[in-house]
């Protein structure tokens, strides 16, 4: 019961609770994420990393999938470049913790093969052109012109969960509309679908919906304490506002769940230092009490520190 609650918290879905009892039941079970590789690893990526730690906590055997065709079919660059930045994720995935014996597999070693080919064009025959689009709503980079590619993409996706033999999917909820698409049509192909799990998306630090390497919205994993601040400082953050900020956000996921307060230093003349829980926080925020910018220093100044092994572990 108390894995079942380190796997569902912070979690805005587990589909379904039931399934994922039963999978606990196994003694071999497997949980997997696949990643586009990118240039930067930022904070969006780490909140469903920690996921995967969890996971690998209760037991799960842990597969990341270094999703390079799926990247390159997303218009991120050419395969060869794509695989190389794949190398950097890897360090950067197990500089955030993933234990050893995680495994790490590249999308191409394995996706255009005949068997795995087979699977798709079957996936096509039998997953409408609407569904398939909507799918891909919150993922596909932003295009004009819309590209054949945007729809195998996500039938492939589908495919690489029966291809990896996992138990368990995990995403962040833009992945959710794919991933009902795989549960829907895996057992048509005969296969028993993985249980999915969904994270929180992190607003980008301009307030908008996502955080995400290809907008200069994200703050890096790797980021050094100077650009950390720099980042903070122009961040969206408007007075009195709790709900979508994204330096409470920040605070929420990475500072309150390694610290049970926050300190907030403050001159004499504007009221002084202050330590706070998150609740108190929030409320005081909320409550106007709290100066935007006073927010902003201490939490990149307790950002930087928590991302301080991180950033040790990358330099060697
Ligand atoms: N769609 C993901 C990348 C991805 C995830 C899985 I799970 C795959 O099997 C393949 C690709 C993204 O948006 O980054």
């Amino acid at each position: 019961d108390s894995t079942m609650n380190t796997i569902e918290q912070g979690a805005l879905e587990v589909v379904t609770p039931e399934e994922l009892k039963s999978k606990l039941e196994k003694d071999e079970r497997t949980a997997y994420i696949g990643y586009e590789p990118s240039g930067k690893v930022h904070l969006g990526h780490a909140i469903t990393v920690k996921k995967m730690i969890d996971l690998q906590k209760a037991g799960f055997k842990i597969k990341i999938l270094l999703a390079d065709l799926h990247a390159y079919l997303n218009g991120k660059g050419s395969l060869e470049e794509i695989k190389k930045i794949s190398e950097y994720n890897q360090r950067c995935f197990r500089a955030l913790g993933l234990s050893e014996d995680t495994e790490f597999i590249l999308g191409s070693s394995f996706q255009t093969g005949e068997d795995y080919t087979m699977k798709v064009y079957q996936l096509a025959l039998s997953t409408t052109l609407t569904r398939a689009k909507r799918s891909m709503a919150q993922i596909t980079r932003d295009a004009e012109d819309h590209q054949v590619a945007e729809v195998i993409y996500p039938l492939m996706q589908v495919v690489d969960m029966l291809f990896l033999g996992v138990d368990l999917a995990v995403g962040g909820m833009e992945q959710r509309k794919i991933h009902m698409l795989a549960r829907d049509n895996l057992p048509k192909l005969g296969f028993q679908s993985p249980v999915c799990i969904h994270t929180p998306l992190l607003h980008g630090t301009d307030g908008s919906d996502k955080m995400s390497s290809s907008k200069e919205n994200f703050i890096a994993i790797d980021d050094e304490p100077a650009l950390i601040t720099e980042k903070i400082k122009k961040s969206y953050c408007p007075a009195g506002e709790v709900d979508g900020n994204p330096v409470l956000e920040i605070a929420h996921h990475f500072i309150f769940s390694e610290r049970d307060t926050l300190l907030i230093k403050r001159p004499k003349k504007f009221g002084g230092n202050l330590e706070l829980t998150q609740t108190e926080l929030e409320q005081m925020y909320g409550d106007g009490e709290l100066h935007p910018l006073d927010l902003k220093n201490g939490v990149a100044e307790c950002l930087a520190d928590i991302l301080e092994p991180v950033r040790d572990f990358l330099k060697n």
